[in-house]
């Protein structure tokens, strides 16, 4: 499975990648969905939705924080490490993800598609204000604050810059992530459950047009039926075993065939 897995990789014309939650939970971030997917006595689904943000804003901005807090202790683990690499070799052209870490940029990754916004960016409910956290370096304080968000343009109060269930994705992010499937000869899923559209679409677009999926998940997925390699294991294990059988072949060490 590696070995095949390996060899689509390294004769591809084109590949990207396609991330979920799994990816990062060797960095000790949790997923939506599953048995390690609770927060408190909530999923974690049910709190990213406009409706728990209308009827309880402390609560969904709890959660928020409590995940921001996550994430900044949080480094990319080997599989986020991987992926960079595979780009700076020239193997992978982009990252599609729909996580809202930012691990991947951490990790070196240059081209990131982010489906479902970025947890660290914030607008106003009611104005154009947005603001980047960590760019203006008010991200600490920001998680420390008690109080309910506010701008400061309008008072009104400021969300997650994220895409929660019933809302329309971004539709840059959504035109670019669907014109590189419809390039790509082969598409690495990895650690997502892939129920969520239309970020979905995206291993079914690669298929479709006669591309390879490659998928890496400790379980089967929504994506599965469709794949032409799956490798079960842990993202942060199999990624840089993956890396090495590539190496293997481009150094001209393939006795696999
Ligand atoms: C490991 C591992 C390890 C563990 N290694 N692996 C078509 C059909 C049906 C429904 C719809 C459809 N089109 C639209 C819909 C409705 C809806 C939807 O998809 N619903 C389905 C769930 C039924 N979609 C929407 O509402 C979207 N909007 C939309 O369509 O708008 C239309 C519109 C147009 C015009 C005007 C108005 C509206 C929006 C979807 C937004 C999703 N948002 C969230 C929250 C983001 C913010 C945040 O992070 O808080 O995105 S929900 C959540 O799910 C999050 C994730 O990005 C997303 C996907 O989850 P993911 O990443 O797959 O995680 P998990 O937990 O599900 O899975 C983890 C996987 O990892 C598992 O498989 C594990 O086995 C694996 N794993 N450890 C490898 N170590
Ligand atoms: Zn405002």
């Amino acid at each position: 499975m590696l070995g095949h897995a390996a060899r689509l990789l390294a004769r591809a014309r084109f590949a990207i990648a396609f991330t979920g939650a799994g990816i990062s939970v060797e960095s000790g971030i949790p997923t939506f969905r599953g048995r390690n997917g609770l927060w408190k006595t909530y999923r974690a689904e049910e709190l990213a939705t406009p409706e728990a943000f209308k009827r309880d804003p402390h609560l969904v901005w709890e959660f928020y924080k409590w995940r921001m807090r996550k994430i900044l202790e949080a480094e990319p683990n080997p599989a986020h490490r991987t992926l960079a690499e595979l780009e700076n070799m020239g193997i992978l052209k982009a990252v599609i993800t729909q996580n809202v870490d930012d691990l991947h940029r951490e990790a070196g990754s240059k081209k990131v598609v982010e489906l479902h916004g970025n947890i660290f960016r914030v607008r106003c409910v009611s104005c154009p204000y947005k603001e980047n956290l960590k760019e203006s370096g008010r991200v600490f304080e920001f998680v420390r604050e008690k109080d309910l968000p506010k701008c400061p343009k309008c008072g009104s109060l400021l969300r997650p810059d994220v895409v929660w269930f019933g809302e329309p994705l971004l539709r840059e992010a959504l035109e670019k992530a669907f014109s590189l499937a419809e390039r790509a000869d082969v598409v690495l899923v990895i650690g997502t459950s892939g129920v969520v559209y239309p970020a979905a679409y995206i291993p079914y677009i690669v298929k479709e047009r006669g591309g390879k999926v490659i998928e890496i998940n400790v379980e089967k997925s929504g994506i599965t039926p469709i794949v032409d390699v799956f490798i079960r294991g842990r993202a942060g294990e199999v990624m840089p075993k993956l890396l090495r059988r590539i190496k293997d072949i481009l150094a001209g060490g393939n006795h696999y065939g």
